[in-house]
């Protein structure tokens, strides 16, 4: 990793007084205050930076960081405003076994869980972060996650001493002033701490060079649900840093939710109006890495069919003043998966990614333009890789990491729905669960009621992607698509999402499940992307009646001839293995289920043991 020069010649300053904290006046909220200085105390940084969101400070700190060779600006007349950040090689995806929840008791956290007594892990934290922000700056960044003041919106506050964090912050949240008004005297906000872990002085407070991408082989991403605190050390990269997102907006989220009658998910949010004009919108939950970005993209190949995004990761859903649930995104960008993202699958974010970008981790061109794999269809023939190295096809090697990302503004997404800015969100007509799977998921099936969505919900497995370490391709169980992301006990949380169905009653949304990703042979049945439309349709038709279902053994499957098929080239066979119910591997998840659900043991919720007899029986 380079080193950056212009070492300073003075010894790094320490700011340790409260009048150094220069708060803006508007700011009353005491213990706001006294929490930053107390972490000003403990971090030692030089400078302070409050974050106003401003167009100006975005010029600041790029400039800075340029200067430093962090940020290499792309040719600004083929991508205005955008850079390329490479990361340290050892730190490019979230670390999930660095991932800790910190509830006071073990079992609330779980065994889906990492967890860590709260009182011995602030111990080790505060040795860590002690002097951690050493002749850095840190920033202080305030933010609302959704509409600021909307009935479902939170705000939060992250200190953290990397300004690329701030930059991606900027992108991914409403940051600034704005936000750090709506935390008056007495209100609350989520505290979130963030070192990379590399000072820039030692013990001695003698001056350390800087590299490009500061991080600490020490990892900890750690969450204090009942105290509602996040502290993450030693990475700067995506979910590990960008703390609104995963930590903030699912972990913590989550745990509000069970308090406070609210759901926190990782789902898209799609808009979806019919030929006939009727309005639908429709919330996902995939696991990272399986297709969420597109399918919020989405580009409907059967006509009359107009889809828009609302999010395209993260939904907070709440029931409204008329009892149905109503979503947010509560992000303002895109933190996408490069790879695989291009004119063919995905024509919509090429069109977000026009400018005002930052790619972490992908390729540089001849031309001062981005590349990774399956951008275009003609690969370079000489690129610099995301390692900063020459590279050729020849090579055999990825020139994108496959967890390189682009952090843009939703704004600039040409599909964005007019009810993304919505405070009070949107009603949701159906929730759709999918995941990865070779084998035995159907292309569509609909769940019986809420009580077996949730068990479909609460049995999802999925094949490991790039978006966390870990071995890509294996089958992991995935509830929810929140394994990584729930902040309590799954068992309660399944019990919170039982709870919710029965509030709802019969304005519940329905449920379904999904799987692009069925082969045979190693080869997709189904084509995907826009043709994944037709199944939307299909749910939509069935959220109002209009349409028969089957019922199988795991859900209702489109009844013959309701599947709009038109101008689709699948062959008879292909459609028949698409729905294809093997009774006997379907048993052997089955097992695989009843093992995976005693690890709860008497936490789980009793519908879900009665849900998996009533699947067995139906499979026998
Ligand atoms: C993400 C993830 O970054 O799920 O959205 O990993
Ligand atoms: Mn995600």
């Amino acid at each position: 990793m380079s080193s950056i020069t212009a070492t300073p010649s003075t010894k790094p300053r320490q700011v340790s007084v409260l009048s150094d904290l220069q708060a803006p006046d508007f700011v009353s909220n005491k213990a706001l205050l006294s929490w930053i200085q107390s972490i000003v105390d403990l971090t030692q940084p030089e400078f302070i930076h409050w974050c106003d969101g401003s167009q100006e400070e975005w010029y600041l700190i790029t400039r800075k960081l340029i200067n430093k060779g962090v940020l290499i600006p792309l040719d600004p007349e083929l991508r205005p405003d955008s850079f390329l950040v490479r990361s340290d090689p050892d730190d490019v995806a979230r670390v999930e076994d660095r991932t800790f929840i910190c509830s006071a008791k073990k079992e609330d956290a779980g065994p889906t869980n990492n967890w860590r007594d709260p009182v011995a892990m602030m111990d080790e934290l505060r040795d860590l972060f002690r002097g951690s922000m050493r002749g850095r700056t840190m920033y202080v960044v305030p933010f609302s996650m959704g509409p600021l003041g909307g009935p479902i919106s939170q705000v939060g506050v992250q200190l953290t001493d990397s300004p690329y964090a701030v930059l991606n912050m900027r992108t991914m949240t409403r940051m600034g002033f704005d936000a750090l008004k709506q935390i008056g005297e007495n209100d609350p906000w989520v505290p979130a701490v963030h070192s990379v872990g590399f000072p820039l002085a030692d013990d001695n407070g003698e001056r350390v060079l800087d590299v490009v991408w500061p991080s600490n082989p020490v990892k900890y991403i750690t969450h204090f649900p009942e105290t509602r605190e996040i502290w993450s050390f030693g990475s700067g990269y995506g979910g590990n840093a960008l703390l609104s997102k995963k930590c903030f907006s699912l972990r913590i989220g989550s745990y509000m939710g069970l308090q406070e009658g609210w759901l926190a998910e990782h789902m898209l949010i799609l808009k979806l109006t019919s030929p006939e004009g009727r309005a639908y919108h429709v919330a996902a939950a995939f696991p990272s890495a399986c297709g969420k970005t597109n399918l919020a993209m989405l580009q409907p190949t059967i006509p009359g069919w107009k889809a828009e995004t609302i999010g395209d990761d993260i939904a907070w859903l709440r029931p409204g003043p008329d009892g149905r649930l109503y979503a947010i995104n509560p992000e303002a960008g895109f933190f996408g998966v490069a790879p695989g993202t291009g004119e063919a699958t995905n024509p919509v974010a090429m069109n977000t990614v026009w400018g005002n970008t930052i790619f972490t981790n992908v390729a540089l061109t001849d031309e001062g333009d981005v590349w990774w794999e399956g951008m275009t269809r003609e690969v370079p023939k000489h690129l610099i890789d995301w390692r900063g190295q020459e590279w050729t096809p020849e090579e055999g090697t990825l020139a994108a990491h496959p967890n390189s990302r682009f952090t843009v503004p939703i704004q600039q997404c040409p599909t964005l729905s007019e009810e993304w800015y919505k405070n009070d969100g949107v009603p949701i007509d159906a929730i759709i669960f999918g995941g990865r799977r070779a084998t035995n998921i159907p292309l569509v099936a609909e769940a019986y009621n809420w009580q077996h969505g949730v068990f479909i919900g609460a049995t999802m497995s999925s094949e490991q992607t790039a978006a966390a370490e870990g071995t890509v391709g294996q089958l992991r169980r995935d509830p929810f698509a929140m394994l990584p992301f729930c902040g309590y006990n799954m068992a309660d949380y399944w019990g919170h999402w039982l709870n919710m169905g029965e509030k709802l009653g019969d304005k519940a949304p329905k449920i379904f499940q999904v799987n692009w990703f069925r082969r045979e042979n190693g080869k997709f049945l189904w084509p995907g992307f826009g043709d994944n439309s037709r199944v939307l349709d299909w749910i939509c038709r069935r959220v109002d009646g209009l349409v028969e279902a089957t019922d199988v053994a795991v859900g209702r499957i489109p009844a013959a001839g309701t599947l709009n098929l038109e101008g689709l080239d699948v062959s008879d066979h292909d459609m028949e293995k698409l729905f294809e119910i093997d009774s006997q591997m379907w048993l052997d998840e089955v097992n695989l289920t009843d093992s995976f659900f005693a690890e709860f043991g008497d936490r789980l919720p009793k519908q879900l043991t009665t849900e998996l007899a009533g699947l067995k029986k139906r499979l026998s």
